[in-house]
């Protein structure tokens, strides 16, 4: 059946204002909005997806230094110092502009300063004031937990030790999106690589513990300041060239984990960590809930 033609003329006020057509106009009136605003708004904004990732390991791995590659392949770190670092958790985020994502990178500062072959109460008080600080920042999921290991002189019980009593102490449900990264690897070739990592997997204490990494095992490294400084310039380049590599690998990794572990279901895997989870979540929710304790949110959204 043919539809009767309406009992105006097509240019007339009744057209224009015949019931339904508002529709059409209001989408109209909406797309010249957005025209505009995409052409001279000001602090456009987009939706950016978050990736946590907390570094964990002994005092002067190489933590810092991989926060700075991940910025910047071409940083260069301080010389070593016996000076310690900084006992404050460290939180910076950056935006990786091509893909729209934000990396929350905490730095867990400090662990087994005192001692090697055990954590004592401090490492668990460094450990939690790091979890608190998160969740403080709105941070309550860690999409990659890279435990940081270097193994320069070769592969150290200790530092074995050390790897096995924060796996332990973070328990089984951190397994999942747990790493190790070993750090200042920047002068060794593909094949040493290799080598190092079947070694590590090998290794008699490693291997107690190597199912614990299920995202893997990785890199990192620098461009060395003695090369630098002495004009090894080749070195240097073939230190950036491989640092770079790494840095790629790790940020690849990063954006690969879809499925980020709650850190009170971190918590639920281990009776210690569970304890001492509950007592801090319950203080800083008060405290958060008040008034904001670090004086800033996480952001969701960046400018553009
Ligand atoms: N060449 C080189 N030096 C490193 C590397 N990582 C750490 N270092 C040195 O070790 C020092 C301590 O490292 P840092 O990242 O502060 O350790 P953190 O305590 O785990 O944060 C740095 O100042 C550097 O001198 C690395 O990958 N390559
Ligand atoms: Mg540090």
């Amino acid at each position: 059946m043919t539809e009767k033609p309406p009992p105006y003329a097509a240019s007339s006020i009744r057209a224009r204002y015949a019931d339904g057509n508002h529709i059409n106009k209001s989408r109209e009136i909406l797309a010249k909005l957005k025209a505009d605003f995409k052409s001279y708004g000001k602090f456009p904004m987009k939706k950016v997806e978050h990736k946590n990732i907390l570094l964990i390991g002994r005092t002067r791995t190489g933590k810092s230094t991989i926060q700075s590659l991940l910025i910047d392949p071409t940083n260069v770190p301080e010389e070593l110092t016996l000076r310690s670092g900084t006992r404050d958790p460290h939180f910076q985020a950056f935006h990786l502009q091509e893909d729209d994502v934000v990396l929350n990178i905490i730095d867990t500062p400090g662990l087994f300063e005192h001692s090697n072959d055990q954590m004592d109460i401090r490492d668990n008080e460094t450990i939690l004031k790091t979890i608190g600080f998160c969740i403080n920042m709105e941070i309550a999921k860690f999409h990659a937990i890279c435990f940081c290991v270097s193994l320069v002189a070769g592969i150290n019980a200790e530092d074995i030790n050390s790897l096995k009593l924060l796996a332990q102490y973070l328990g089984q449900e951190t397994a999942k999106n747990s790493c190790v990264i070993i750090t200042r690897c920047e002068s060794i070739s593909k094949k040493q690589r290799e080598k190092l990592k079947k070694e590590l997997i090998e290794d008699f204490d490693f291997k107690q513990i190597a199912p614990f990494f299920k995202l893997g095992i990785y890199f990192s490294g620098s461009i060395n300041r003695d090369d630098l400084s002495r004009g090894n310039e080749e070195t240097v380049y073939h230190q950036y060239s491989t640092i770079s590599d790494y840095r790629e690998e790790l940020i690849d990794l990063f954006l690969k984990v879809k499925d980020p572990l709650p850190v009170a279901q971190m918590a639920s895997g281990s009776k210690q960590f569970r304890e001492h989870y509950h007592a801090i979540s319950s203080n800083t929710t008060a405290k958060s809930s008040s008034s904001d304790v670090y004086g800033q949110r996480l952001r969701r959204y960046e400018y553009n």
